[in-house]
């Protein structure tokens, strides 16, 4: 017998994919994937202890108590037909080489920047242009933190123009899915014209 999708009770099975959401050391990550999250996130937090100075470049940073190690796990349902299963990787240089793996089936990405330290995106933004997964660059804006204006932070981390970046606010749930309602656009874009 043919089964029907549509015809289902409840509604068609969504589609779900893959997310990573990357970035700097502390630019928010876990803020983000644990704010917009609608089951409880999965996140691989350890404290920091004194064994990290020296290690950790905790520059701009110095209030953070604790950092991710492996990864941040959460799902978000965007419509009927759209699940999102959200990935966060661990942000400190001495964990990039997980990336790769984390990286693999992803369809898009979101680069949090962190607007004390716009810098510390660029290995992410590298990454991702690196392996061809369409991203967006969110901007996290920290109270009291310089405001860059879009258009400013496009070209600080020379981007291709086409890549959309937004300010957010990691903490705020709606924010958070503005940013991944754009991530999703972007990504139907770049799968209907790959460049
Ligand atoms: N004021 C402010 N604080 C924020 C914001 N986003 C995150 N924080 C705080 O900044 C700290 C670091 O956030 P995390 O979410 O742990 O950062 P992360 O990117 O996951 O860090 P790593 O996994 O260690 O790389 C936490 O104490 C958050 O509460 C924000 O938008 N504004
Ligand atoms: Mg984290």
């Amino acid at each position: 017998m043919e089964s029907n999708d549509s015809e289902r009770p409840g509604g068609p099975i969504p589609s779900a994919i893959k997310i990573l959401v990357a970035g700097g050391f502390g630019a928010g990550k876990t803020t983000l994937v644990g704010a917009v999250s609608e089951i409880a996130p999965l996140s691989t937090e350890e404290v920091m202890t004194e064994a990290s100075v020296g290690v950790d470049d905790l520059a701009g940073v110095e209030q953070k108590e604790t950092t991710t190690v492996a990864l941040d796990f959460g799902r978000i349902t965007i419509s009927d037909q759209l699940v999102l299963y959200l990935f966060g990787t661990p942000g400190q240089q001495r964990f990039w080489f997980m990336w790769e793996e984390l990286a693999q089936g992803a369809l898009g990405a979101v680069v949090l920047a962190d607007t004390r330290r716009l810098d510390t995106c660029f290995p992410a933004v590298d990454f991702f242009e690196r392996q061809g997964v369409p991203f967006v660059v969110a901007v996290n804006c920290f109270d009291g933190a310089y405001r860059y204006t879009e258009q400013e932070v496009t070209e600080a981390l020379t981007l291709d123009e086409r890549v959309p970046v937004l300010l957010c606010d990691a903490r705020s749930r709606a924010s958070a899915k503005e940013v991944l309602e754009s991530l999703v656009r972007h990504v139907a874009t770049a799968l209907a014209a790959p460049v």
